[in-house]
């Protein structure tokens, strides 16, 4: 009675940066089913279908209820033909036969079992699979496979970094980075950032921004840090990727996955966890730590910002940049924001800054679960 399809519909917009989305996901059925399509379109490398259904279900997600049937779809933004047949289906059977007939099939299974190694993308796993590699015993038997490092701590930790980080593993490891900058500068800022700082429950991983106000000295803060980490023992693995940001080759024009900042990707040895096993057999019960993965990147304060925004992440933060192009004649990214209309760029202090040059209503980091 309360759900008249008008106040179901009436004001969603196909940009995720005008929806309020929470981690409450009322079209839980529709959105789970549509990541199966969506990462089986990313494993053929279909670009466009892949993004179509991620799409769907980040509008899906933003929805005060579920959909409850066929005539509420049609005034929703970001739904085609075959996403409307797929959660048709789900609607008359409960489930969609395209996504069943994928969860068993077999070159499915594959990518989806060797992407989830830490290091393996779509590319390797479809290179073991056409080499007729099935398992992680196939790869670990092939004498001719050559792991990088990232994959061979992949494979290493397997058992701890795909198991989810919990909020009191980030908070403790929150502590862990926080005393290792304050030990280099006592001036040093953190900043939780990614899927915990939008309120989420559990995490692949933990991203934090750590920086200092004196511009150039973050350049060599994160070095340090790593440094201190090592030194305590707790370091398992390390990426790091020095800055390659210069504030004269802003605007960049065309899409980065990376941005410039200096950044590191590691695996940290956490005490106090308790573990079950892993795939090695060292990572066995009785141990009173786990490994987890965790990002680190330190923009410059005058991009803080910027950086802050980008790495909240999630759905949210792609159609950020998509909504600035489209709709402001602007270049978003985790740099800068530029006005290509002016010709000048726009500087912001904080978040709130960069959406009222938007124009946008301000959304909480909590309501960027897109
Ligand atoms: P992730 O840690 O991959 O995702 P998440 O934190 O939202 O979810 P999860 O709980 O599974 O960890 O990425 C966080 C954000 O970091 C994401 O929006 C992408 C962003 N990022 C950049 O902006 N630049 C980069 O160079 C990299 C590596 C990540
Ligand atoms: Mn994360
Ligand atoms: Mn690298
Ligand atoms: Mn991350």
């Amino acid at each position: 009675a309360e759900g008249s399809t008008h106040t179901l519909m009436a004001t969603v917009s196909q940009y995720a940066c005008q929806r309020r989305t929470t981690t409450e996901n009322n079209n839980k059925i529709f959105t789970d089913a549509f990541e199966v399509l969506a990462e089986s379109y990313e494993f053929n490398e279909i670009e466009g279908r892949c993004l179509a259904f991620r799409r769907a279900a980040s509008m899906l997600k933003s929805l005060p209820r579920a959909v409850r049937c066929l005539g509420e779809m049609q005034d929703l933004p970001c739904l085609g033909e075959h996403t409307k047949a797929v959660m048709e289906e789900i609607l008359q059977c409960g489930c969609s036969f395209e996504v069943k007939k994928l969860l068993s099939d077999e070159r499915y299974q594959t990518f989806k079992l060797f992407t989830s190694v830490f290091g393996v993308g779509p590319k390797t796993a479809d290179k073991w699979h056409r080499r007729g590699l099935r398992s992680f015993s196939d790869i670990l038997a092939d004498r001719s496979i050559h792991l990088n490092r990232m994959q061979q701590s992949g494979f290493l930790h397997y058992g701890d970094i795909s198991r989810a980080v919990s909020k009191a593993e980030a908070r403790s490891l929150r502590n862990i980075i926080d005393g290792a900058a304050r030990a280099i500068t006592p001036a040093a800022i953190l900043a939780l950032t990614g899927g915990f700082s939008r309120g989420k429950e559990f995490g692949h991983d933990v991203d934090f921004i750590v920086t200092t106000p004196e511009l150039g000295r973050e350049e060599s803060l994160l070095p340090e840090v790593i440094d201190g980490l090592k030194k305590q023992g707790i370091l398992l693995y390390c990426d790091y990727h020095a800055s390659t940001f210069d504030v004269a080759k802003l605007p960049i024009r065309r899409f980065e996955a990376m941005d410039h900042f200096a950044k590191c990707f590691l695996i940290l040895r956490l005490e106090g966890s308790r573990v079950e096993g892993g795939l090695n057999s060292a990572e066995g019960d009785g141990r009173g730590w786990r490994a987890v993965r965790v990002d680190l990147v330190s923009p410059p304060m005058d991009h803080y910002a910027f950086a802050l925004l980008g790495w909240t992440g999630s759905r949210f933060e792609r159609d950020l940049r998509r909504f600035a192009g489209a709709k402001r004649g602007m270049l978003l990214d985790n740099h800068a924001l530029y006005d290509k209309t002016k010709n000048e760029f726009l500087a912001a202090e904080t978040e709130k800054d960069i959406f009222a040059h938007l124009g946008l209503e301000y959304i909480e980091p909590w309501q960027r679960n897109a």
